[in-house]
């Protein structure tokens, strides 16, 4: 009776090895996606530009949720630092857009455009 204790013996290795794979692979599995969640740095916003406003720094977007923000859909003024995240933009572009609280109003900080 050599052979009921080499087989324990393998079958008690294989499940640790099946274990530890188990292990190895189960936290790394749903961290992508949890990280791509809570990225709030990069979350993209849909909206349609409906007003331009280039001398002072003002647009006027209709937007859908926004995350990040934890605001509900609607129309309103982002402001930006830079005239170029505007320059490409006119009204009725379709876009995507990242808007951070700054100084207690909305900053335009990423814009672009949709395909068409
Ligand atoms: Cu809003």
């Amino acid at each position: 009776m050599k052979l009921l204790p080499t087989l324990t013996l393998i079958l008690a290795a294989a499940l640790c090895t099946a274990n530890l794979h188990a292990q190895a692979t189960k936290p790394a599995s749903p961290q992508p996606a949890q990280t791509k969640g809570n990225d709030t740095s990069a979350a993209l916003t849909p909206g349609v530009v409906k007003k331009i406003d280039l001398a002072n720094l003002r647009v006027t977007l209709q937007h859908g949720d926004i995350q990040n923000l934890g605001m509900p859909a609607m129309t309103m003024v982002f402001r930006v630092k830079d005239p170029a995240v505007l320059a490409p933009l006119k009204v009725g572009d379709k876009v995507h857009f990242h808007a951070e609280e700054a100084d207690g109003a909305l900053l335009l900080t990423r814009v672009a455009k949709d395909a068409p």
